[in-house]
């Protein structure tokens, strides 16, 4: 029998494309989407779709007993510009939603959780380079507190109550289709986007600035083969590093001036700067490429060609 699958927050630019390739391998009738409105109309029209409150327990209860759900993705986040602005929403929103889906999971309710962490778990104490999967980690941002403690509440719901979840620590991911809302990484799809659009863009984040990155075909890859792996074979689960491609401002940029010779930069760093100085430039992900076999498709210039391709034909459209 398939999985009956529930995205929450399935709206966001992961939860889009994820929804998308959980449909393809698991029908459309078995894949729920749901999320707080109603903003992405393609995806509400694609298949079956609820409005749900994330931080509501009830709701979503309800939602999986009405639907038989066995597994829920749980993409809903406020993530690091954000939730510097507002730290007692991103609080509220990222550690109960957590605890709702944990709970229903160890009522035996729910068989199988996918849970985001995120490189903002690191802070300015750990290792840069190359940045080990076990490490100190004291994280400077609202944002990073949670993820580092939702790990921590993982890890122990699967210790003390056997709950099924696996989760990656995501890097800035960059796609096409649905934007980022709220994150230090934005700027590398943002700079696609005015690319095509100004042939210029001015940056948040100092030229130098190197942060771990994906492309969203590797991140849903990524995430669909770890839900697929056999439970024996995931030794992590607080959370996996995961990693693809790291580069500057400055690097995207020479990629993208390589397509269009025209295109211009100018950098104006903000407060997004200092969360970006606390995180690793690059990750040791050697854990997932021996548990579940990961590996990455893209690099920074297949990735700009990808890009630039699909946002000229958006654009066209
Ligand atoms: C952010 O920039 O906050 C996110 C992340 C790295 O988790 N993209």
């Amino acid at each position: 029998m398939s999985s009956k699958i529930l995205v929450i927050g399935a709206c966001g630019q992961i939860g889009t494309e994820l929804t998308t390739k959980l449909r393809e391998l698991h029908g459309t009738d078995n894949v729920i989407a749901s999320d707080i409105n109603t903003r992405n109309l393609e995806l509400v029209n694609a298949g079956p779709f609820e409005i749900l409150d994330a931080k509501n327990f009830n709701a979503i209860k309800d939602c999986c007993v009405n639907h038989e759900i066995d597994t829920i993705y749980l993409m809903a986040a406020l993530l690091s510009a954000t939730g510097e602005k507002y730290p007692m929403e991103a609080w509220d929103l990222n550690m109960n939603s957590l605890f709702h889906v944990l709970n229903l999971a160890k009522t035996g309710q729910i068989k199988k959780v996918f849970w985001p962490s995120s490189i903002a778990v690191f802070g300015p104490t750990t290792p840069r380079e190359n940045t080990p999967q076990h490490t100190i980690c004291e994280p400077t941002t609202v944002y990073g507190i949670t993820k580092q403690v939702g790990e921590r509440w993982c890890e122990y719901y699967h210790e003390k109550y056997g709950v099924d979840v696996r989760s990656i620590r995501y890097p800035g991911i960059i796609s096409h289709k649905a934007m980022p809302g709220g994150g230090t990484t934005d700027y590398a799809v943002e700079i696609y986007h005015e690319a095509i659009k100004e042939g210029k863009y001015e940056c948040f984040l100092s030229e130098d600035t190197s942060l771990p990155m994906m492309f969203m075909d590797d991140a849903i890859k990524a995430t669909t083969d770890l839900m697929a792996a056999p439970s024996e074979s995931i030794s992590i689960r607080s959370s996996y590093n995961l990693s693809a491609i790291s580069f500057t401002p400055k690097d995207i940029f020479e990629s993208i001036k390589a397509e269009m010779p025209e295109f211009t930069i100018t950098y104006q760093p903000d407060f997004r700067q200092a969360i970006a100085d606390s995180w690793p430039s690059s990750i040791d992900d050697s854990v997932a490429r021996k548990d579940w076999n990961w590996s990455h498709d893209f690099d920074l210039d297949t990735m700009t060609k990808e890009m630039l391709s699909q946002l000229k034909k958006k654009y066209t459209a």
